[in-house]
């Protein structure tokens, strides 16, 4: 060590401190979501394993940065790192919402397929914006909250309905509903203003927003598994030393793994959270999922016209 650089370190802690990185996080859902619960662990693992060379700060429910904004905010750098729906992105290319196509994968190990078919490329669009994935969990499968029975796509006509992408809204006019973009933490406003009436979502924020207080049925259609994702600024990863780097891409690997495992779980527990409040829990007749299947076919055959080539070869990635 030169002379200079040792009489500035003199004082190791302050050495240490002054090399030290604070990172605020953006997410979009709550406290009480299991996807948050899973990022604060992947911010602690980052503090202890990098001996406090790097802490994160998690700012949930959208309240440092709105949900629409997050990818955006990571990508000129006003933050690090953070958290969004990855479906979301289905407007810059198609390659980003096939885990939101209707019956596309419906199970986790479809999911997980797709996932594994989908990460390269996605890896790579994101890679153009100077933006790296770390790590994707998905929400449990999608099912259908209403205020009565639905024993047939019939039955949706004219609901006005809740939606959280552009596929869901899609699907919901193909359905005859009327849909509306709510945010998640905005579900309970939305249902007691009577903005909407019914929604699809998991019973994870089924059960998170007590939809109890505002519908009285759950049909589990299991129409997709849509995923979160953490993508963080390739230059503020650049930025960190080569160990710190390291530890950064450990946690996000046993965070997506932890992660994976919490949606699991969450689907039976939070499913029995609906019942225990006193929803009808139906299961779906045939005629009701065969005319969702036909909504699904159709959107289908519209994402494959207009899909970019990149997220055509997802599709047959995944299909192969
Ligand atoms: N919950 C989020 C996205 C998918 C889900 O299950 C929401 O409803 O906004």
């Amino acid at each position: 060590m030169n002379t200079t650089l040792s009489l500035a370190c003199t004082a190791l802690l302050a050495c240490g401190s002054a090399m030290a990185a604070d990172w605020d996080m953006p997410t979009p859902y709550s406290d009480k979501t299991f996807h948050t619960a899973n990022i604060i662990e992947f911010a602690n693992d980052i503090s202890e394993n990098s001996g406090g060379k790097l802490n994160i700060t998690v700012h949930s429910a959208g309240s440092l940065i709105k949900h629409a904004e997050i990818k955006n905010a990571v990508r000129s750098q006003q933050v690090p790192i953070g958290e969004f729906f990855l479906s979301r992105l289905s407007n810059e290319d198609a390659a980003f919402g096939i885990d939101s196509q209707p019956f596309v994968a419906t199970s986790y190990d479809d999911a997980e397929k797709l996932w594994a078919a989908q990460k390269p490329v996605i890896t790579e669009l994101l890679a153009q914006q100077r933006l790296m994935p770390l790590f994707a969990v998905p929400w449990p499968p999608q099912g259908l909250y209403t205020k009565a029975e639905v024993q047939s796509v019939d039955d949706l006509r004219g609901l006005k309905f809740r939606a959280y992408n552009a596929a869901l809204e899609q699907f919901a006019i193909q359905a005859g509903a009327a849909p509306t973009q709510v945010e998640a933490s905005d579900i309970a406003q939305a249902f007691s203003t009577g903005q909407v009436e019914a929604m699809i979502t998991s019973p994870s924020t089924g059960a998170n927003t007590s939809a109890w207080d505002f519908v009285s049925h759950y049909a589990p259609i299991n129409a997709w598994v849509p995923k979160n994702i953490v993508v963080v600024n390739k230059a503020a990863f650049d930025a960190l030393d080569a160990e710190t780097q390291q530890v950064v891409l450990a946690a996000a690997e046993a965070a997506e793994k932890r992660g994976w495992e919490m949606s699991q779980a969450e689907t039976a527990e939070k499913t029995a959270v609906l019942d225990e409040n006193g929803m009808t829990i139906t299961t779906p007749s045939d005629t009701l999922l065969d005319g969702l299947k036909a909504i699904g076919q159709d959107m289908q055959q519209a994402w494959q016209a207009e899909a970019s080539d990149a997220a055509k070869a997802i599709a047959d990635a995944y299909q192969n």
